[in-house]
C-alpha cells in the first residue's frame, strides 16, 4: 500500500499541462484545476507549521475579487502576514509536482528545512462563499489529514477575519494577546473599538455597504449587532449581500467593479450626498464613492483613505505631544494617483515609499516605519504600529486634558485597526471615525486634492509572464523595446503617466495611465493598450 501522502497525490491528480504559480495574492485560477493544489496546500501548511515549531498558520480558500468561476487558496503566516516569499517559492515547486513524487518532495522539504516530521503541525482553515469552496476544503482537509496536521475549520470567514484567528491563536495569553480567536471575539473587539474611537462623535448620515455578494455582508449584518445603535453612532445599510446565489459574486458590484469602471454597481439607490462603500468578495478592500450635487459619481479610493487616515494620525500625533517621538509614512504602488503622491509629500509632508503591487511588499515596508499607513488604489490596506511606536503610545504621559483626549482617540484607533492585514471592515469603521471627528462629509474629503483622471485596463495576451519589470513596476524591461513605445505616448500628453504589468491574479497585463485631462488618460491607455497587445501576441 502507498504511504497515506502519496494516495492523496493520486487521488487529487493535476490536469495536464497547466503549470501553477504562487502569485500575487497566492495560486489563483478556475476552480476546476485547482483541487490538486489544495491537497498539497495542505501538505506545505503542515511543512510550515512544523518549520515554527507548531505555531497555528492559516489557510484561506477564496479568490476575492475574481469572477466567481474562478477560485484560489492562500497561506498566512503566524503574525497573521502574507506566507514568506521563500515558502512562496516552495509552494510553487510542490503544486507542480507529479503526483508520483510529491511525497519525495515534501521529505526533502523536511531534511531541507531541518523539519522534524513527528513534531505537532495546526492548521487554521476557511474559505469565501464560492460553490466550489466546499469541495476545494474537501481537499485541502485530504492533505492535511494525510501530513496528519491538527486543524480547525473556521467554516466562512472573510479573508482578514482568519488572518485575525490566526494571529489571536497564536499570541493568546501572552502580553501581545491580539483577542479572542472566534468570530465573536473579532466583533467584539473591532466594536468597542469603533465606540472608544468615536468618543461620543455622531458621524452624519448613512454609509451604504455594498457587500459584493460575498461573504463580507453577513459578516457585516453581525457585525454591526456589536456596534453602538444608530442613535449613537453608525446607520449601515448593507445591499448586495446576497450569497445563496454565489454566481452573483462580484458581478456588477464589489470594490474592484467600482474602482476598474469609476461607477457605481447598476443596483445603487443612493442620493447626492450618501456615503456609500463596496467591499471586494473576501472583504479585504473598501472603496467609497458617493454622487455629488450634480449627480456626478466620485470616487474616493485606497489613495484617499491612506491620505485621510495618514492626516489624522498625524494630526493626534501632535496633539497628544508625541510629535517627536513617532513619525508617519505613507506606501504606495505604481498605482497610487500622482495627485494623491504629491499631496501627502508637499501637503501632509510625509515620506512616500512606492513598492511592486501585493500587500506583502507594502506591508513588508510599512513594518520598517513607526507608523506605517499603507494602501493600494484598489482600497486594499491597513496602518501598522512598530512595537516600539506602540510602547512609546502606550506609556505617554498626556501633560494637558487636550493631549489626552487626542492620546485616548489615538489609542482607540490602534485597536480599530487590524494590524494583521487590510481588512475592508475596520478599514471603513475607520474611515467613518475619522470624518466624524472632522466633521466632515464626503465632499469634504473629496475636496483635499484633485485626482489626475486615469483609466485601468486590462489586455489578455497569449503569455503574460513575458512582461517583465522593474522600478516597483513602473517600467518594462521585456519584451525589448516596449517601454521606449509607451515613453513616446506618455510624453504626447500632459502630466502623463502609464505602465503596464502582468496581473499576478487575473491572466492578464493591466495598463494604468493618468493624465492632465480624462480624454487625454482614456486615450493614452487606449495605446499603451494595443502596444501591450502587439507585444503580446508576437
Ligand atoms: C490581490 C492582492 C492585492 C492586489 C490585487 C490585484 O487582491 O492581494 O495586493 O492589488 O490582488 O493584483 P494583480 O494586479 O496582481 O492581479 P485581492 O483583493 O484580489 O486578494
Amino acid at each position: 500500500m502507498a504511504d497515506p501522502i502519496t494516495e492523496v497525490a493520486q487521488q487529487h491528480p493535476a490536469p495536464d499541462g497547466v503549470i501553477y504559480q504562487y502569485g500575487t495574492a497566492g495560486f489563483r485560477t478556475k476552480a476546476e484545476v485547482l483541487d490538486s493544489v489544495l491537497t498539497r496546500v495542505g501538505l506545505i501548511a503542515a511543512l510550515r507549521s512544523r518549520a515554527l515549531k507548531g505555531k497555528w498558520v492559516g489557510v484561506m480558500i477564496t479568490a476575492s475579487h475574481n469572477p466567481p468561476e474562478d477560485n484560489g487558496v492562500k497561506l498566512v503566516e503566524p503574525m497573521g502576514n502574507m506566507l514568506q516569499e521563500e515558502w512562496e517559492v516552495l509552494s510553487t515547486k510542490m503544486a507542480n509536482q507529479p503526483a508520483g513524487e510529491v511525497f519525495k518532495y515534501y521529505k526533502e522539504l523536511a531534511t531541507a528545512n531541518r523539519i522534524d516530521l513527528n513534531s505537532p503541525a495546526r492548521v487554521v482553515v476557511a474559505r469565501d462563499t464560492r460553490a466550489s469552496g466546499a469541495r476545494l476544503l474537501g481537499c485541502l482537509q485530504d492533505g492535511l489529514k494525510a501530513a496528519g496536521a491538527e486543524s480547525k475549520d473556521y467554516g466562512f470567514l472573510t479573508t482578514p477575519q482568519l488572518h485575525y484567528m490566526v494571529r489571536c491563536l497564536n499570541t493568546e495569553g501572552t502580553k501581545d494577546s491580539y483577542g479572542t480567536p472566534t468570530e465573536q471575539g473579532y466583533y467584539e473587539k473591532f466594536g468597542v473599538a469603533f465606540k472608544n474611537a468615536l468618543r461620543g462623535k455622531k458621524p452624519s448620515g448613512s454609509l451604504t455597504v455594498d457587500g459584493a455578494n460575498g461573504v463580507g455582508g453577513p459578516k457585516l449584518t453581525e457585525l454591526i449587532k456589536y456596534l453602538p445603535p444608530k442613535e449613537e453612532g453608525l446607520e449601515i445599510f448593507v445591499v448586495n449581500d446576497n450569497v445563496i446565489k454565489p454566481e452573483s459574486l462580484n458581478v456588477d458590484c464589489g470594490a474592484d467593479y467600482v474602482k476598474t469602471n469609476q461607477r457605481a454597481p447598476p443596483t445603487s439607490k443612493t442620493g447626492p450626498g450618501d456615503r456609500c462603500c463596496s467591499l471586494d468578495g473576501d472583504a479585504d478592500r473598501v472603496v467609497y464613492y458617493f454622487k455629488d450635487t450634480n449627480n456626478v459619481f466620485r470616487l474616493l479610493d485606497g489613495d484617499r483613505i491612506a491620505t485621510l487616515v495618514a492626516s489624522f494620525l498625524g494630526d493626534l500625533v501632535r496633539q497628544s505631544g508625541l510629535a517627536d517621538s513617532v513619525t508617519i509614512g505613507v506606501v504606495q504602488t505604481a498605482y497610487a494617483n500622482g495627485a494623491a503622491t504629491n499631496y501627502v509629500q508637499q501637503h501632509l509632508k510625509l515620506k512616500v515609499d512606492c513598492t511592486p503591487t501585493g500587500v506583502k511588499y507594502l506591508h513588508h515596508a510599512a513594518e520598517k516605519l513607526d507608523v506605517g499607513v499603507y494602501f493600494e488604489a484598489n482600497g486594499h490596506g491597513t496602518v501598522i504600529f512598530s512595537h516600539d511606536t506602540l510602547e512609546t503610545i502606550a506609556t505617554h504621559e498626556p501633560k494637558s486634558p487636550g493631549q489626552k483626549e487626542a492620546l485616548d482617540v489615538l489609542r482607540a484607533c490602534i485597536n480599530l485597526i487590524n494590524q494583521a492585514v487590510g481588512d475592508a471592515l475596520s478599514d471603513f469603521l475607520l474611515v467613518e471615525v475619522v470624518l466624524a471627528h472632522k466633521n466632515w462629509g464626503p465632499q469634504e474629503w473629496l475636496s483635499t486634492y484633485t485626482d489626475l483622471p486615469n483609466r485601468l485596463l486590462k489586455v489578455v495576451v497569449n503569455d503574460r509572464k513575458i512582461f517583465q519589470t522593474t522600478d516597483a513596476e513602473r517600467r518594462l524591461v521585456k519584451p525589448e523595446g516596449v517601454q521606449q513605445q509607451i515613453d513616446k505616448e506618455v510624453q504626447k500628453v500632459r502630466q502623463g503617466r502609464s505602465f503596464a504589468r502582468a496581473s499576478g491574479t487575473e491572466d492578464a497585463v493591466r495598463v494604468y495611465a493618468e493624465a492632465a485631462t480624462k480624454a487625454e488618460a482614456e486615450d493614452l491607455a487606449r495605446k499603451v493598450a494595443e502596444i501591450v497587445k502587439v507585444a503580446g501576441s508576437k
